[in-house]
């Protein structure tokens, strides 16, 4: 049997044929050199077969919500991968990205040199201990909304329109442009 048989069995086939799934990644950071840090993690995410790079927004320059006062700002942006990971196997993906950037986690909403969350993945609902999706809290931040908006006018979440979530986010005023369209851009498909 050839690598290319079409009788091959779905177990033992390359990657190619096993379902990909669209996902919504939201990246932010507020401490080191945020830009280099989010472009540099998009890279790192979409470094491995099973996850393609559809689409990156531009970055964004935001105030922090909740966690201690005194904060840097952040750089948020969004992207659009499709993987054959399942949910959990890019939760843990995403986390290892993070680590890679020396990521603490010992204050809730703290500073952090980088912060990768799952938005969306595919149409799926869920809510577990380890990972709720759609992100609970994603239809009122604009600093995910927003930059969510940009990369993708049409976007929806839970039926309503993203860029319409995130004009009446409250954290919507003072949102700024922080760098092109495509400065993180590196071999998107979509
Ligand atoms: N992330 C948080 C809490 N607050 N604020 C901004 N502006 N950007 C973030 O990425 C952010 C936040 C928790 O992950
Ligand atoms: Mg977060
Ligand atoms: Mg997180």
């Amino acid at each position: 049997m050839s690598r290319h048989d079409a009788s091959r069995p779905d177990a033992v086939r390359p990657d190619a044929v096993r379902p990909y799934t669209r996902a919504v990644l939201a990246l932010g950071s507020n401490l080191g050199e945020r830009n280099d840090t989010l472009c540099a993690a998009v890279a790192e995410l979409v470094d491995r077969p099973d996850v393609r790079l559809r689409d990156v927004s531009p970055v964004v320059q935001t105030r922090p919500v909740g966690g201690p006062s005194g904060q840097p700002e952040f750089l948020n942006m969004v992207m659009e991968i499709e993987t054959s990971l399942d949910p959990y196997g890019l939760l843990e993906h995403c986390q290892a990205v993070e680590n890679r950037h020396l990521r603490t986690r010992d204050v809730r909403w703290g500073a952090r040199t980088l912060d990768v969350d799952i938005i969306t993945f595919g149409g799926l609902s869920s809510s577990d201990e380890k990972l709720t999706l759609p992100h609970p809290r994603a239809a009122e931040r604009a600093f995910v909304l927003y930059p969510w908006a940009l990369m993708d006018p049409q976007a929806t979440l839970a039926d309503e329109p993203v860029a319409a979530l995130a004009a009446q986010a409250p954290d919507f005023p003072g949102i700024e442009h922080f760098a092109d369209d495509d400065s993180c851009e590196s071999g998107a498909t979509g």
